[in-house]
């Protein structure tokens, strides 16, 4: 019999306002290591002491998982976040959307209000699909398999690279850009301390910018460019929300 595995989510707020959320795909033994190694990131991020710290363990039994491969990593290193935006323009451009929709993309980033998930973006009317859009798509039930971790950690330490925010972000993207219909990607944190940001897609993997906003500005967020074209909504959504999803893969890294 294969062994259970379990969802455990964090999730802190601050006065009704988001401060910091994560999720991890583990099995029973690891748990207790979790739920300590979570509540000491609620309690020390950035954003400030929340009053609320909420942790969710969940038995998601033995379905089936899918195992998906990672996108591969490339930095790219800018003097500013303007420089950095303009990157972020050719590598959605470079992503199949056109400079019109690219710029909007970025405008849309640029002007949102802290959200727990995600804008969804039809790339074709630029109108906003999420059934909320307060919230926002949250994507969930994604992680690294705990069978690749101590080598993805090495991998990631030569590069400079092992922090929560790129080990989460790179697995979220994966998923992302495998999710029936999405053809891109664009993501800055809303941590004030935390300046890179990336474009995510089947093109230009996941694409690194090192500076996409001010150093102190608490706006960010991520845009889900979706093709409906190619699926329906709900399809995708299902997918980025539900489907238990772990990354077999270490992915390659560029300098
Ligand atoms: N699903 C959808 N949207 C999410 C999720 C999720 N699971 N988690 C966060 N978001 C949205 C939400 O609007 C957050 O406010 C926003 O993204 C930023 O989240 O390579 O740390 O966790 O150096 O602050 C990217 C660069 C870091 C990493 C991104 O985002 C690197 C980051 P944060
Ligand atoms: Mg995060
Ligand atoms: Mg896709
Ligand atoms: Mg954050």
């Amino acid at each position: 019999m294969k062994e259970d595995m379990y969802s455990i989510k964090m999730r802190a707020v601050r006065k009704e306002k988001h401060i910091s959320g994560a999720e991890r795909i583990i099995s029973e033994k690891e748990i207790e290591v979790l739920v300590q190694q979570l509540t000491a990131r609620a309690l020390g991020h950035s954003k400030g002491k929340p009053d609320f710290i909420n942790i969710t363990i969940q038995n998601i039994g033995n379905q089936a998982i899918e195992y998906i491969a990672p996108l591969n990593i490339a930095t790219i290193t800018v003097d500013d976040y303007f420089k950095g935006r303009e990157c972020a323009i050719k590598a959605l451009q470079k992503s199949g959307l056109s400079c019109k929709t690219s710029q909007a993309i970025l405008n849309m980033l640029k002007t949102c209000n802290t959200m727990r998930g995600a804008i969804l973006l039809d790339i074709h009317s630029l109108e906003r699909l999420e059934p909320d859009e307060n919230r926002g798509v949250r994507v969930t039930n994604i992680d690294w398999s705990f069978k690749i971790k101590e080598d993805l950690e090495k991998a990631l330490e030569k590069k400079g690279l092992n922090n929560n925010h790129v080990k989460e972000a790179v697995a979220l993207a994966s998923k992302v850009s495998n999710a029936p219909g999405i053809v891109a990607e664009l993501c800055w944190s809303d941590d004030p301390d935390y300046t890179a940001g990336y474009v995510a897609s089947k093109d230009v993997g996941y694409m690194r910018i090192t500076k996409l906003k001010p150093l102190g500005d608490s706006t960010g967020g991520r845009v889900f460019c979706f093709d409906s074209s190619k699926t329906s909504i709900e399809e995708c959504i299902e997918y980025l929300q539900k489907k238990v999803t772990l990354i077999h893969k270490i992915p390659m890294i560029k300098d």
